[in-house]
């Protein structure tokens, strides 16, 4: 409970750019289904973000669905939190260009996940005076260019909680450094206009937090990464589980122990502990005089079954579209209310003229 008294307001997002990896499932979905009982829980599908790289239309109309059926399948209820689609709900848009308007922007070109996005494209962030960041051309397509959305995308996160006062956000270490970001700006804008803004407390979980590719284990695992051997889909079939996880990059050497030298494995590890509540200690007991094989092997059946009720639960879902349909108005609806009410507070707050109704 909130000190008020009232449940406390849980917002967290997704974007509808693919499949959720396991990454997306252990860093962030399957904490927040834990969290609808003592909590009021608003949880976006963030179709706004998904433009700031380029989307098919129809398959960004597909994932939308699709990253919907996969909530309720990871256990999301819709009676008991409200799902929506951002650009379903008027506000977001608003309060991030007024919160584009009190935000630096050397703060958001230092974001590590604008860094990563850039260097992707084929841009290379090199340091300069001060706050600026040149940008060199190095090796990359001609035509690439870097679209402002990806700048101010961090803003736009910070409006997505702010816009609901939302007490707590559970995402993964990743979106750490943009929590911190909308923090600065929920203070910032407090002081600079009186209180408004509840300020949000990140909410990360202890294990699964940070999931590795399996092909490059120093890099986070991406929905959008290009590897297919990179990525494990929540949806993958059993078959196709064994085949990333036996192909998954492991170290030289062999024995099982989770250190830094060893990222290969310790990923590994991190996701068998994620998924079965032992603790690294426990599992590199259990692996001691074990070949990679057997942590592979084991690991692969760990993750079939783990998932299997949410891939059951997926295939009915989305033959279902009036049902997700439904889903979305009632989570657009509740959304919308209480984003109308923050709204309206803060543009009051910076001056802009109420509308005459009569
Ligand atoms: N590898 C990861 N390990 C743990 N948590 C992760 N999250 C993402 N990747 C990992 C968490 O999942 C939630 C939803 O993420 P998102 O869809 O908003 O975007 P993202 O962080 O950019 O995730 P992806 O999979 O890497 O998407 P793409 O490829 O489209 O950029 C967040 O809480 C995130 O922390």
């Amino acid at each position: 409970m909130s000190s008020e008294g009232k449940k406390k307001v849980i917002l967290s997002c997704a974007q509808p750019t693919g499949k959720l990896s396991l990454g997306n499932y252990l860093g962030a979905v399957r904490n927040w289904a834990e969290m609808l009982e003592k909590n009021e829980c608003f949880f976006g599908i963030v179709d706004l973000h998904a433009i700031t790289t380029p989307a098919k239309p129809a398959l960004l109309r597909q994932n939308v669905f699709d990253c919907l059926a996969q909530y309720i399948a990871c256990g999301l209820d819709p009676e008991k939190c409200h799902q929506f689609v951002q650009s379903h709900v008027v506000g977001h848009t608003e309060l991030a260009w007024i919160l584009t308007c009190i935000t630096p922007i050397g703060e958001l070109q230092r974001m590590t996940q604008f860094k990563d996005k850039t260097a992707k494209l084929g841009f290379k962030a090199t340091h300069s005076d001060g706050d600026d960041l040149k940008f060199s051309h190095e090796g990359a397509r001609p035509q690439a260019s870097i679209n402002a959305g990806i700048l101010c995308y961090p803003v736009l996160m910070a409006a997505d909680i702010l816009l609901y006062n939302a007490d707590q956000v559970p995402v993964g270490e990743d979106q750490r450094q943009h929590l911190e970001l909308c923090r600065d700006l929920a203070q910032r804008f407090n002081h600079q206009y009186s209180e408004t803004f509840v300020i949000p407390k990140p909410y990360v979980p202890k294990v699964g937090s940070r999931i590795m590719s399996l092909s490059e284990p120093t890099r986070k695992m991406s929905k959008s990464d290009k590897n297919e051997r990179a990525t494990l889909f929540i949806l993958d079939e059993p078959d196709l589980i064994k085949k990333k996880i036996s192909s998954a990059v492991t170290d030289s050497g062999s024995k099982i122990e989770s250190n830094s030298e060893k990222p290969g494995v310790a990923n590994l590890l991190s996701i068998h502990s994620a998924l079965s509540g032992q603790n690294t200690d426990q599992l590199e007991e259990h692996f001691a005089g074990k070949g990679y094989g057997v942590l592979k092997s084991e690991l692969t059946e760990l993750i079939s079954d783990s998932l299997q009720p949410v891939r059951e639960k997926y295939h009915e879902l989305i033959q279902d579209k009036t049902y997700l349909k439904s889903v979305l108005a009632q989570g657009a609806n509740a959304a919308q209310k209480r984003a109308y009410k923050i709204l309206g507070k803060v543009y009051r707050k910076v001056g802009f003229p109420e509308r005459d109704r009569t």
